[in-house]
């Protein structure tokens, strides 16, 4: 009987850790309050949750003042009968941590699929390898910039901006997540102004670059933008899935009509992740969950920038989306927020060839324009690369112009 298990991190003040995770494997199964007879608890036996495992864990002081009393900690591993729920991700959120997530300190932190319920989900359409292919580069990590200050301004600044990205030798532009649509830059707009800039920009560069573009509205219409977006010759699609719903994604990443990656901006996702107590992991949320739904890309913020998340964290996310624990397709980590280019050879060190150097500001605001920004960042990633230190980039001003004035600007880390 194929079975989901849910790993989930307690803080339990009655301190009985045993009696806690057999309390949520029957409550969200068989269970409720009150006690069933023992007939229909027979009768019942194969829908019943399973405790697997109770591992405690030490006691934190920290939390214990936090919380305002003493509690024992532990991972609590329970499986759910498939025969539960239909395999959709809705019906095992809502099997797994549905009331649960509102009943104290209990987090979500991880999800294992059987191989049987994983085949329902085809993950990633492109995930690294199809991304690398589409725009030709399999030797280096792939760089992204981000349009900024696009809000209030006309199709002309869009193009103008997407054109200096392109030629500063980006290999994929996004949209900013808060660009909706909106009468100065419509997105049917934004896409076919894109098909030209781009396509101009690559016969002077020799090198490709995609253009994610926002697919926004009411849930209803994202099915027809997408494709309609795909007709007008979009490369990409960006999509804040946290806001619309893991489901969505999915169904957009399973429409074969839907043939271009998806980038996954993690906007809201902070709102249910960033507790200690509650919610869901960083790792499940933006890693495993974002995988299984068919993102291709994953942004979330990097421990070195503007908006951080602990090291460990960001690294647990980078594992849950590319590990072969997970019969699908890998996809690329985007470590992200604040980046510049000084950053760029710990964020090499720390996430490896197969992720996305991503920057906004960090682009733009470079001391001599877009374009240049783009180069300090390839300068960048070619001296990680090659492992060269700073005191070479310094002292050869020659190849490294760009990237000189980023590290006299922001430092070189
Ligand atoms: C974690 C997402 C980062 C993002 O979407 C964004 O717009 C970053 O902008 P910059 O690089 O911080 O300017």
């Amino acid at each position: 009987m194929t079975r989901l298990i849910a790993t989930y991190l307690v803080h339990d003040k009655k301190q009985d850790l045993v009696k806690k995770a057999e309390s949520i494997a029957l409550g969200l199964t068989i269970g409720s309050w009150t006690e069933l007879p023992l007939l229909i608890q027979e009768q019942l036996k194969l829908h019943k949750g399973e405790v697997v495992e109770v591992i405690e864990l030490d006691e934190d002081l920290g939390a214990n003042q936090y919380l305002g009393g003493t509690c024992t900690r532990g991972l609590l591993k329970i499986a759910y009968p498939a025969v539960n729920f239909s395999n959709d991700l809705p019906a095992i959120l809502t099997t797994v941590f549905g009331k649960l997530s509102l009943d104290g300190e209990v987090k979500l932190v991880d999800l294992h699929f059987s191989d049987e319920l994983l085949s329902s989900y085809p993950g990633p359409k492109y995930g690294i390898q199809g991304v690398r292919e589409k725009v030709g580069v399999i030797d280096r990590p792939l760089l992204m910039s981000i349009f900024k200050s696009v809000m209030g301004r006309d199709l002309d600044y869009f193009r103008e901006q997407l054109r200096l990205q392109a030629l500063g030798g980006v290999d994929l532009v996004k949209d900013d997540e808060i660009l909706f649509d909106n009468p100065l830059t419509p997105w049917e707009d934004r896409v076919r102004t894109a098909v030209n800039v781009l396509s101009e920009a690559e016969s002077l560069t020799g090198e490709k670059t995609l253009y994610a573009v926002n697919i926004t509205g009411r849930s209803s219409q994202l099915r027809d933008r997408a494709r309609k977006a795909i007709e007008l010759g979009a490369n990409a699609l960006l999509f804040n899935v946290f806001t619309y719903g893991l489901d969505v994604l999915q169904e957009l990443s399973e429409d074969p009509e839907v043939a271009v990656p998806i980038l996954a901006h993690p906007a809201f996702s902070g709102a249910f992740t960033s507790s200690a107590f509650y919610g869901v992991s960083h790792s499940l949320a933006l890693g495993t969950l974002l995988r299984v739904a068919g993102a291709d890309l994953s942004l979330f913020p990097s421990p070195y920038g503007s908006v951080v998340l602990a090291k460990e964290e960001t690294l647990r996310i980078a594992h849950s989306l590319r590990t072969d624990q997970l019969a699908l397709r890998p996809a690329f980590p985007v470590p992200s927020a604040g980046i510049h280019p000084g950053i760029v050879p710990r964020l090499i060190h720390d996430f490896g060839m197969d992720s996305v150097i991503n920057a906004g500001g960090g682009v733009h605001g470079h001391p001599s324009g877009t374009v240049a920004g783009g180069k300090a960042f390839r300068q960048a990633i070619e001296i990680a690369l090659a492992g060269k230190a700073w005191t070479e980039v310094a002292s050869d001003k020659k190849n490294y112009f760009e990237l000189n004035q980023a590290i006299s600007l922001w430092g070189g880390k």
